[in-house]
């Protein structure tokens, strides 16, 4: 959890002036100012990597392990942001183990169950990398395809969504038949009503340009499974160069999406984003990009406040 505003207001008073030291005028000057600067949205980090768990006390472990070591190799600056979705299992436990061995993991905590959708948002835009990337608990696409989505980006795309639909040698998909065949159909409603031309809208391993997820994470109103198309549709409305690209995903045992309320509650979603965001477009998204810099400070401190008050 990150340090509370609050709790750091009632400790300064007494940094400022202790009797016992002959500080400096600018003492206080100066630690005000390392204070506005510890809470500054500035990106101190090279990626964020964002995961959603709920009840994840088994599945999250060998993924968190995983995500650590591939960026300690790498020697990448990072963070990993695990937002416990309200879980009645001991997920919090499990990640402040981690959160004790190693700085970069970040634990936030939601009292109550809210959603996938809402988790990720919260911890993208509690996050403080050049670039975001949400990845499910349970490890289904390992951490080092994540250099395809970067290859994707340092390319001139905004976002590059993992796709377990589109074909190409050298990956490989492993899941069950009915889970195939359900995906296809979701996707191919989807592309019906809402989204022409993506064929994996759902696929939990995306990644953004730290611009690009402020504009969108934003704007985002969904927080249950119809999140990533929500995002994707407000992407094709803002003009944003969006990249899909192929990825190696083994179904992991133990999901807990079901494959038809949660379908079906999608659905219901969908039909809306079209009304919902009707006012998304280029020009908006350029007026956004004017503004970038005073957003992220607000947007920055409102994400503060909701991990601290969730
Ligand atoms: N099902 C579910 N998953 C959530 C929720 N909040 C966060 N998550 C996370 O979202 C991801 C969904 O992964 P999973 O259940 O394996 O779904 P699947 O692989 O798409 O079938 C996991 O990281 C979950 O822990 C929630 O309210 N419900
Ligand atoms: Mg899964």
């Amino acid at each position: 959890m990150t340090v509370k505003p609050e709790s750091i207001r009632i400790l300064f008073p007494a940094w400022t002036n202790p009797p016992s030291m002959n500080l400096q005028p600018t003492t206080s000057e100066r630690l005000s100012n390392w204070m506005e600067r510890q809470h500054t949205s500035a990106p101190s980090v090279s990626i964020s990597v964002v995961v959603p768990a709920f009840n994840e006390e088994r599945r999250l472990p060998p993924t968190l392990i995983d995500i650590i070591d591939f960026f300690e190799r790498k020697g990448t600056p990072y963070e990993v942001i695990v937002v416990d979705d309200g879980s009645r299992d001991n997920t919090a436990e499990v990640v402040r183990k981690f959160e004790r061995v190693r700085p970069e993991v970040r634990l936030i905590q939601l009292p109550k169950n809210q959603g996938k959708g809402h988790a990720v948002r919260l911890g993208v835009l509690n996050s403080r990398g050049l670039r975001i990337l949400f990845v499910d608990a349970d490890g289904a696409t390992p951490i080092a395809e994540m250099e395809r989505l970067q290859a994707a980006l340092d390319s001139g795309s905004d976002v590059a969504i993992g796709s377990r639909a589109l074909a190409s040698t050298d990956t490989k998909v492993a899941t069950s038949l009915h889970r195939k065949v359900l995906g296809r159909v979701f996707n191919r409603c989807v592309n019906i009503i809402l989204l022409p031309s993506i064929a994996d809208t759902q696929c939990g391993f995306k990644m953004f340009s730290r611009k690009a997820a402020l504009f969108l994470f934003r704007k985002q109103t969904s927080d249950r499974f119809s999140f990533d198309v929500e995002l994707l549709f407000l992407a094709h409305k803002a003009g944003l160069r969006v990249a899909e690209v192929p990825i190696n995903w083994t179904n992991v045992p133990g999901s807990k999406v079901n494959l038809v309320v949660d379908a079906l509650l999608m659905f219901r979603d969908v039909f809306r984003f079209r009304v919902l965001h009707r006012g998304v477009s280029r020009e908006a998204y350029e007026q956004f990009e004017q503004n970038y810099d005073l957003l992220e400070k607000e947007a920055a401190a409102e994400a503060r406040h909701a991990a601290d008050h969730p």
